[in-house]
């Protein structure tokens, strides 16, 4: 009966009564422990009308956070409980990373009791957003892979999909950065320090993951020759669990972080041997496993302690399906892929492929072939990029060492797949080698992304443009073997988070004209377009456009050391930093506005407030100077008294997912500027485009989805294609692109004159060399005067603040294809089938 979900309580229903949580202590009449033990806490710290330091505001959040997950617990069990009986198909979503952020205010928006939280603190000196200030990002993930994965973990509990997140419980997350003289510094995330409320240790589902030992043959009783893998040395995996609550509707699913412990059984062994120290020595190399978050976004590091990680996490979570499943079913898995998939976050843990292959065959028994059918109905693989840099290949004698079986396995797949391809392409020796799953050379490597594509009945792209540049480039010779493999999903944002929660003021206004379906069903937003006439909406539009502006004002002044104003336009661009998404390009124009400004060219100009932030990975040494260039160009921006009456340059630190919250609801022009080609989708662009921002953007990713939904009167469209910059990497002359007088020329001239780098002579040598050189992949020079001239058109636009605001309206009623929901849609229907 898959409906008797709904009629339930929903947990507004189950909350204590408005009285029972205000009343104190002692006249309390609720009994619910939690409760009690939230009025202790509060009456301990705020009682009296004494206001409480941050410290007294930690325990208050952890009180207020454990309060609600108490809440959440037997809407959680029940979930559980109804989707074993019902027997609905569980999708599991495998990913290195889940870029959650704050929990707090989402469990509120979800369950429904954000009124009632706010009655009950009425009393004390303390509001919901300072508690929620307190909460500890959970930055357990690089940028948008890792927050694509959080979304959908909403939207599937939203939509009521049995879904379950398995990830890595890193003690240390996303680096926190600092500035020192403009450089990026970085700091360890303790994030766990204060503890995690959300948190379930759930000790009965753990188990053991095999690392290093050898393989060996051995006959069973019944004739068959089996593989083992002995002498391994075994690291613990102990499930956290987290609730996922979806938007009022009962339903609690589950994120299952593993974190890696040392086994009692191998501490043993040493200490008989009397090998303390050694023993201790151990745990910690187990323990370090989970210990932190590899910062590299879009972009392999290869280094063994991540290919444990990769293990240990697709260990850990096939074992628990497959004892969940026998637990239910016995050892007969011709039915597993009916009521099980599972969903690869790129090939991050790919590595599932040949551990599903060894647990079905070496520890149920089945036959080779009889597996084979079960990963391949069971597996399905998302790409996140084309860029050449982050395709996974691990070296075959790491992994001969590390995981021999998996190595064995991993070979064996190979040797059958490359026999289709024979057939496919008789006497073709090259497609062989081109298409094999083992990179042949002086160190031959493991292929990820070939090996997925081989396993997985589903192949998916996250927009349109990247998919078809995967099947007509990096992936066209599989295509052709598998056209049916391969398909679309857009990437999506959840509209929970980032417009309902983080924009309170918009969603009080969309609710008021168009009622609150859209906070389920995005596409109501549509319905804005009949009120872009409408003088007094346009008018309310713009005054919640203004008083996001003024918070956000407060936070980079307060952050930055630089005073925005409101009053100007805010064009913003945040995001990792890299090469590709070309943060370069607009500190140049920055620098060309600067110039203009001294220049006394003043007449058209827009005053504006850019702001820029976002991490640079450790030892991607050109993305930590792109960060000192803009931080040394800020200073002389704002540190100029006639420069800074038209333009205010702020670098923000730490860009994460709360700062986030607090910047799309305030962006005016949002930058989405990367080479065309490069960006697989972008999901950022899709925050600033719900949250009314325009866009000024290349045909990249998802933009060339947002324009076509938006309409190009509506966007800032410049650049390069995709294939005029393929067919000018043939023939790259950067000098054409800056004849003498032109603005780009006169940038570079004052760039190289060291006038922003007066005390630092020459640091800035090899980003000048890079604009210059006709090996530039990511073309700056080309696209500059066409950006150059996009940002006029954009700065011309703002001047009519009535027809700008009708176009930021425009832009958010256009977005309601870019919620996640609409994506899990995507994947449900076409590649769960659950
Ligand atoms: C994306 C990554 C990524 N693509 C390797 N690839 C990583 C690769 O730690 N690593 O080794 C981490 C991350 N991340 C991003 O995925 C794309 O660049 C975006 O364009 C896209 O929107 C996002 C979600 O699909």
């Amino acid at each position: 009966q898959p409906k008797t979900k709904s009629k339930q309580a929903t947990p507004s229903q189950k909350m204590p009564k408005k009285d029972a949580m205000t009343n104190n202590q002692s006249t309390s009449k609720h009994q619910c422990e939690p409760c009690d033990a939230f009025h202790l806490v509060m009456a301990r710290h705020v009682s009296n009308g004494l206001t409480c330091d941050e410290r007294d505001k930690q325990d208050l959040f952890q009180a207020l956070a454990t309060t609600v997950k108490q809440q959440m617990l037997a809407d959680w069990r029940q979930t559980r409980v109804d989707d074993i009986s019902q027997g609905r198909k569980q999708v599991a979503y495998l990913s290195l990373e889940f870029l959650m952020g704050r929990s707090l205010g989402n469990a509120l928006l979800n369950l429904d009791i954000e009124q009632t939280t706010r009655d009950a603190l009425q009393e004390y000196a303390v509001t919901i957003e300072e508690i929620e200030q307190q909460e500890h990002d959970a930055g357990l993930g690089n940028g948008g892979l890792g927050r694509l994965a959080a979304c959908f973990l909403d939207s599937c509990a939203s939509m009521d999909l049995a879904v379950t997140g398995y990830g890595i419980r890193y003690e240390y997350g996303m680096f926190a950065q600092k500035l020192v003289d403009g450089f990026q510094v970085e700091r360890p995330d303790r994030w766990l320090r204060e503890g995690n409320p959300w948190e379930v240790r759930a000790a009965s589902h753990n188990v053991k993951v095999p690392f290093f030992g050898r393989t060996s043959s051995y006959i069973d009783r019944d004739g068959r020759n089996n593989v083992t893998w002995t002498d391994t040395q075994d690291v613990l995996a102990v499930a956290y669990d987290m609730p996922v609550p979806g938007y009022k509707n009962g339903r609690i699913n589950t994120l299952r972080l593993w974190k890696a412990e040392a086994t009692d059984d191998f501490d043993l062994t040493e200490f008989n041997q009397g090998d303390y120290s050694e023993a201790v020595a151990r745990k910690n190399m187990a323990e370090q496993i989970t210990m932190v978050l590899y910062p590299n976004d879009a972009s392999e590091n290869g280094k063994e302690l991540r290919l444990r990680q990769q293990y240990f996490l697709s260990s850990a979570s096939l074992q628990d399906l497959l004892n969940t499943w026998v637990n239910q079913h016995g050892n007969d898995f011709s039915d597993f892929a009916k009521f099980n998939v599972m969903q690869l976050n790129d090939t991050h843990p790919a590595i599932a492929i040949p551990e599903l292959m060894r647990l079905l065959v070496d520890e149920y028994f089945l036959e080779w072939d009889e597996a084979w059918q079960v990963v391949n109905q069971t597996m399905a693989y998302t790409n996140h990029t084309l860029l050449p840099e982050a395709l996974e290949r691990w070296p075959v004698r790491m992994m001969q060492q590390m995981l021999p079986r998996i190595m064995e396995i991993i070979f064996e797949i190979n040797a059958r797949y490359l026999e289709q391809v024979a057939h496919q392409w008789p006497g073709d020796a090259s497609k062989l080698a081109d298409m094999s799953i083992i990179e042949e050379g002086y160190e031959p490597h493991v292929r990820m992304a070939y090996l997925a594509i081989v396993a997985c009945f589903s192949v998916n792209g996250v927009a349109e443009l990247h998919t078809q540049l995967l099947t007509s480039g990096l992936f066209r010779d599989f295509y052709q073997l598998w056209p049916t493999k391969f398909n679309n999903r857009t990437n999506g944002v959840t509209p929970r988070r980032w417009l309902a929660q983080c924009n309170p003021k918009l969603s009080a206004l969309l609710s008021k004209r168009l009622g609150n379906e859209w906070i389920t069903d995005l596409s109501h937003l549509n319905a804005l377009n009949a009120f872009t006439d409408d003088v007094a909406f346009i008018k309310e539009w713009a005054a919640v456009k203004q008083a996001n502006k003024t918070e956000l004002q407060q936070l980079i002044s307060r952050e930055c050391g630089v005073e925005f104003d409101a009053e100007m336009m805010f064009d913003v661009q945040v995001k990792r930093i890299h090469e590709y998404k070309r943060q370069l390009l607009n500190i140049l124009h920055v620098i060309h506005l600067y110039q203009q400004i001294r220049l006394g060219n003043t007449d058209d100009l827009v005053p504006r407030c850019v702001l820029i932030g976002g991490k640079a990975a450790p030892g991607y040494a050109m993305a930590k100077l792109l960060i000192k260039l803009a931080n040394n160009v800020a200073h002389m921006v704002n540190s100029d008294a006639v420069v800074s009456q038209y333009l205010r340059f702020a670098f923000l630190p730490n860009y994460n997912v709360s700062a986030m919250e607090k910047i799309c609801p305030a962006t005016d022009l949002s930058e989405q500027i990367s080479t065309a080609g490069k960006e697989a989708s972008g999901t950022g662009n899709m925050k600033f485009m719900m949250n009314g921002a325009l866009t000024i953007g290349t045909l990249d990713g998802a933009n060339v989805e947002m324009l076509a939904e938006v309409g190009q009167e509506n966007f800032f469209l410049f650049g390069l294609n995709a294939n005029e910059v393929a067919a000018l990497r043939l023939n790259y002359q950067p000098d054409s692109f800056m004849p003498p007088l032109s603005a780009l020329s006169e940038v570079m001239e004052l760039l190289e004159s060291g006038h922003f780098n007066l005390q630092e002579p020459g640091i800035f040598d090899s980003i000048i060399a890079s604009i210059k050189s006709p090996n530039d992949p990511w073309m700056t020079a080309a696209d500059f005067e066409s950006y150059r001239q996009a940002q006029v058109d954009a700065a011309n636009a703002y001047k009519d603040q009535m027809s700008w605001t009708q176009m930021s309206i425009r832009n958010t009623a256009a977005s309601g294809r870019f919620s996640s929901d609409m994506t899990i849609a995507g994947y449900r229907d076409e590649i769960w089938r659950a």
